[in-house]
This record gives C-alpha cells, sequence and structure tokens, in this order.
C-alpha cells in the first residue's frame, strides 16, 4: 500500500519573503533601487490558509506553566500569520476521556462530566487572561468530536485495519500509554514498596491483560519511515526528527486502540461494540480533524495542519498519528514543531515535589505579557529550561523596561521631543553617502535594523522564537546605542542645523520602535499595542507588509513623518524588583526626562 501523492511537493508555494540583501553602508543598493515597501505579497491564494494547533491538555489537574507554554507557542505562530495576511486557525482544548481521568473525577467524588467541565474552564480562564487567541477551543465530550472519531474508527475499521485481537502487557495510566518491556524499569513508590515504572515517564505501570482492538500499526512502518525522510521538516527541531527515525528502525507492534468498558467506562464506546471504549489517544488525536470540519469539510484546514507539541508525547503525534492517518487516507500533518520542557529546580515539575508553578498566579505576578515574553525568549525548543521567578524579573526589567521603555521614553520625552510629532528626517544631517553628522556605527544599525524583519521572519517560521527574540533585543540595544552616542538632550533646538539632527535622531530612532513593535505583536501584543499606538500607528499599519524601514532614507514618503504621537505617555512596562519577585505586582516607575 503506497500513498505517494502524501508526499509530494505542492506546486504553488507562498513567496513571502523579506528581501534579504545586503544593506551596505553608506549607499545600500537595495535602498537605492527599490521603490515600494520591502516585501513581497505575491501569496498564491491556494496556500493562504494556515493551521495550528496545541495539545489538547488533560483535566485530571490544573493547568502548570508547560500548559501555557505551549499555547503560548502555537499563539505567537498564529499572531505572526495573520499579520503576514494568512487566514489563520488556531486550535486548543482539552481531553477528557480516559481511565487518568476517570480516576481523578472518582478521587474528587465528581461526575466525571462536571469534573472535566470545572478543569476545562480554568483552562480556558488562562488561557483568555494571557491573550491566547485561540479561534476554536475543543473539548472531547462535544458531540461533533464524537461524532468525527465515530467516522474516523469506522474508515480505519471497514479498511480492515483495526482487528479484534488481545493486549497482553505494561499500561500507565498517568501517561495513557502501553510500554515494551523494555521500556520498564524498576523503582520504589513513596512507602518504599518496589514497583514497576515507565523509563522515560517515571510514572507507575502496571500488567494488563484484556480482550481489545488492535490497530495494524506494523503495517505503516516503512510508509513511516519514507515519510520522515523525504520531509525532513516534518518533524522539528532536528533531533527530534532523528529520535522518531530511531524509533521506526525498534520493532512496531501493532497497537491496542481499545479498553474494556467494564474497566474504562469514561469514553467513546467502539462504534457498534458497547462492550469497548475507544482508546484515549485515538480519541484525543482525532480532535485535531473534528476542529477542521472532519468528516465533511476539512480539507481547507487539514491540508495545512501544524502541531505544536512537548516532547514527552512526541511518539504520539509523530508515530501513532500519522499511521492512522495514513491509514484513513488523510494528509499527514505539514509540520510537528516539539518544544523540549520547563523545569523547577532543575527538575519536573509534580505535585508531589511541591514545585508546581501556577501560571495563572505568574500572569498575574508578571503580567500577561511579561510571562508570554519571558517564556518565548528564555525557552529553548531543543532543551529543557529551568523556571525562576527571579530570572523572569530580571530579563524583563532588562530587555521590557530599561531597553524598549526607556528608548521610547527618551525619544518621546517632552524635554526631548516638545511638539510631540514623529519629526521629519533630514537627509542632509543623514545622507546616504558620508559627510553629515552620522557615524559608521549608525550606518551599521541602520543596516541591522533593515535586515531584522527577515531574521525573525525565519526564526519564526521554524519556532525558534528565542532567536527572533535575542535578535531583536540586539537592535533595540543597538539603537540605544546611537541616541546615547549623539546625546540630543545635549544640542541646541535653537540652532537650526541641530534641530534638524536632533528630528532625524528621533525619527530614526522612532522608526526603529516601529519596525520592533510590529514585529513584537505576536510575543507581547498588549505592549506591542501600547508602543505602536504611543507613535501614532494606526491598526492597518501595523501588518508585515508595513514593515519598510526608513523610508525617508530611501528618498520616498514616510507616512509618519509630521504626525502628532498618541497621547498616552504611560510606562511601556512597569519594573519589578527582582529579590522581591515573588511577593510583589509589577511597580509603577517615575519617567525619565531624556
Ligand atoms: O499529554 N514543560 O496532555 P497533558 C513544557 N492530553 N511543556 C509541558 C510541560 C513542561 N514541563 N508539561 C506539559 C497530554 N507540557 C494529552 C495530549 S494531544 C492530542 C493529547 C505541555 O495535559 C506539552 O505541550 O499531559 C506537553 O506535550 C503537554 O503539555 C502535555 O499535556
Amino acid at each position: 500500500m503506497r500513498f505517494p501523492l502524501l508526499f509530494a511537493t505542492r506546486g504553488c508555494r507562498a513567496v513571502y519573503r523579506l528581501h534579504q540583501k545586503q544593506f551596505l553602508s553608506p549607499v545600500p543598493p537595495l535602498w537605492k533601487h527599490r521603490s515600494s515597501a520591502a516585501v513581497s505579497t505575491q501569496l498564491c491564494k491556494d496556500d493562504r490558509s494556515y493551521y495550528i494547533t496545541t495539545p489538547i491538555f488533560y483535566v485530571n489537574a490544573s493547568p502548570h506553566l508547560g500548559h501555557l507554554y505551549s499555547a503560548v507557542l502555537a499563539d505567537c505562530l498564529h499572531r505572526y500569520k495573520l499579520l503576514q495576511g494568512f487566514n489563520s486557525k488556531f486550535a486548543t482544548g482539552t481531553d477528557e476521556h480516559g481511565l487518568k481521568i476517570q480516576q481523578a473525577a472518582e478521587a474528587a467524588g465528581k461526575d466525571p462530566l462536571t469534573f472535566c467541565t470545572g478543569v476545562s474552564k480554568q483552562f480556558r480562564h488562562l488561557f483568555s487572561s494571557c491573550n491566547i487567541s485561540y479561534t476554536d477551543y475543543i473539548r472531547t465530550t462535544e458531540q461533533r468530536h464524537r461524532e468525527a472519531v465515530e467516522h474516523f474508527w469506522s474508515v480505519l475499521w471497514n479498511k480492515g485495519l483495526i482487528y479484534k485481537g488481545s493486549y497482553e502487557g505494561w499500561y500507565s495510566t498517568q501517561d495513557e500509554s502501553f510500554l515494551m518491556p523494555s521500556q520498564v524499569g524498576d523503582a520504589l513508590d513513596s512507602l518504599g514498596k518496589e514497583i514497576k515504572v515507565s523509563l522515560e515517564s517515571g510514572h507507575k505501570v502496571e500488567w494488563m491483560k484484556e480482550e481489545n482492538y488492535m490497530f495494524r500499526l506494523s503495517a505503516f512502518q516503512s510508509q513511516l519511515l519514507d515519510w520522515l525522510k523525504g520531509n525532513p521538516q516534518a518533524v522539528q527541531p532536528e533531533r527530534f526528527h532523528q529520535a522518531v527515525l530511531k524509533w521506526l528502525h525498534e520493532d512496531l507492534p501493532d497497537l491496542s486502540v481499545s479498553r474494556q468498558r467494564s474497566r474504562l467506562q469514561w469514553g467513546i464506546p467502539v462504534p457498534g461494540d458497547d462492550e469497548q471504549t475507544i482508546y484515549v489517544w485515538l480519541d484525543a488525536l482525532v480532535n485535531y480533524l473534528t476542529v477542521a470540519g472532519y468528516p465533511d469539510k476539512h480539507n481547507q484546514w487539514w491540508h495545512v495542519a501544524r502541531h505544536v507539541i512537548g516532547k514527552d508525547i512526541l511518539k504520539f503525534h509523530a508515530i501513532y498519528w500519522p499511521a492512522f492517518l495514513l491509514g484513513a487516507g488523510l494528509p499527514l500533518p505539514k509540520v510537528i514543531h516539539v518544544h523540549s520542557h520547563w523545569t523547577v529546580g532543575g527538575k519536573k515539575m509534580s505535585k508531589s515535589l511541591g514545585n508546581v508553578v501556577d501560571p495563572l498566579e505568574r500572569s498575574q505576578m508578571f503580567t500577561a505579557d511579561g510571562m508570554r515574553y519571558f517564556l518565548l525568549r528564555q525557552g529553548v525548543p531543543d532543551s529543557d529550561c529551568d523556571y525562576t521567578d527571579d530570572k523572569v524579573a530580571k530579563l524583563l526589567n532588562a530587555e521590557l523596561a530599561d531597553s524598549l521603555g526607556g528608548l521610547l521614553n527618551r525619544c518621546t520625552a517632552p524635554a526631548l521631543n516638545p511638539a510631540q510629532v514623529y519629526p521629519s528626517f533630514c537627509p542632509q544631517s543623514f545622507p546616504r553617502a558620508h559627510g553629515g553628522r552620522a557615524v559608521r556605527e549608525d550606518y551599521h544599525m541602520l543596516d541591522a535594523v533593515k535586515k531584522l524583519p527577515a531574521v525573525v521572519e525565519k526564526h519564526y517560521e521554524t519556532m525558534h522564537i528565542y532567536k527572533a527574540l535575542e535578535a531583536v533585543s540586539a537592535c533595540v540595544r543597538l539603537t540605544n546605542g546611537f541616541v546615547q552616542r549623539h546625546t540630543p538632550w545635549k544640542l541646541d533646538r535653537k540652532n537650526s542645523e541641530d534641530e534638524r539632527w536632533i528630528d532625524t535622531i528621533i525619527h530614526i530612532s522612532l522608526e526603529c520602535l516601529r519596525i520592533y513593535g510590529t514585529l513584537l505583536q505576536p510575543i507581547v501584543p498588549e505592549t506591542s499595542n501600547k508602543l505602536l499606538s504611543r507613535l501614532g500607528v494606526q491598526p492597518h499599519e501595523r501588518s508585515w507588509a508595513a514593515l519598510n524601514f526608513l523610508a525617508r532614507y530611501q528618498g520616498m514618503d514616510c507616512p509618519f513623518e509630521g504626525r502628532a504621537l498618541g497621547s498616552d505617555s504611560g510606562v511601556l512596562f512597569s519594573r519589578l524588583e527582582p529579590h522581591n519577585a515573588d511577593k510583589q505586582k509589577p511597580k509603577k516607575t517615575k519617567k525619565s526626562a531624556n
């Protein structure tokens, strides 16, 4: 059985690259010859859809920092694509069936649906508090989802890919996962009793033996290998791609896809067999299709699906899910973006260790934008990161409050900018050839900012958001250096030559800030909005297509020149006290005069 068309490259690709030619000082050829916006917007109509998902989260416990991290990553990609003019769908939600949830509801003394509804609301509340702009929030207990799962099951069944068999082996309820003997090890529980655990997750496993339905996973081994080898970008970053390839070179036994109803009542019954409940992972994975409109209306979204997941659920997404999809004759996800984990004190967060970080509490302490910025700036997909409140406060103070906020404050302070406008650029003060007051480092700064959108785009595309933010942060430092180098507050506005130079310095700095504010919208939407509003940039002037930096230097008109600044002169981002960060709310700081 082969599916060659599934892997064929689509003929019509989006052409949406920022021009990356050199911006050489002092006379950059790019600036000499380009006459319109720096962004090419020739998109193929067919490629304007974008569909991004997070995992759907288990409702056995309240959300923690890791859940927010996945949601913020996906939200960032969704907002970025909207800025580029894509029609983007962004789904998140909750995974509500299975033994783990059944047991958690029992322990809470609640009926399962009431229990699930309560915890699902907590996730929704967290996400809205942190500006997670999902377009669909799915719960697996919804009727639309049940219909999609039943249909999906029937397709696999009708193709002979599911058969009645029996499973005997290890099962981890915490991971809702079947394990091979080689994946199981010995450990002691909290009472010192010997138990068996999953070597990967550390969770307790139990031996189970029952009649159930099996999926012919083994039949897909070579197709999965072909898919991964033919699509080196399918699982990112590379180290996770390699991990999946390694697994696929090992044994790939058939997979149990149901549990006896007597053990698991909380789930979708197998169509035509009320004695069996569909395995929670098959149920959960289909959520991505449900949101896309499966079984009738999923085509527009399904061929552009991308999943953001944590490394813990890689096998389910990069082996089981593609195998199910191949079996059902559906296209495979375009990309599976994998990220590593947040640890606390170098350890996995867990209730028993008492080191679980509450993301809602932290977003109130550091603001929603503050948490978003920290997670995306500090989180590295390739490797685990350790969380401390102190790190958050230090980073936000340095980069959002001092560096970015300080730059805005300097350039808009009445002492330096008494007319409260986006002042004029003077080509004689800052000529394309040397001769004005600009020095070599200034040309380098312009060069770096000109290239920044292309750099950010490259990193956003591969979900290396921290690299994009590193680049933005470096440019903000360069712009601060530019202002500091020329100390415009020491110049005399009564001298007309000085005045033109002061205005040029401010014009350039505000242009830099406009680029930073536009690029940061997917990361810190509220702060970016505040910044762009202060600059007088209208909502329709904030898209990727508007990233034309310093039009006046290119001899073109600048739509912002002479425009009044926005009236909100408040602090862009309030400083936090690093050592007491866990005790206090953000503190307002006084604005400086320059
Ligand atoms: O696995 N650091 O749900 P789940 C970063 N319902 N991210 C973390 C994390 C950490 N320490 N801990 C969890 C499930 N995550 C299934 C998914 S999808 C069809 C079904 C994030 O509540 C990360 O995205 O255990 C991880 O994959 C996910 O939460 C697991 O959430």
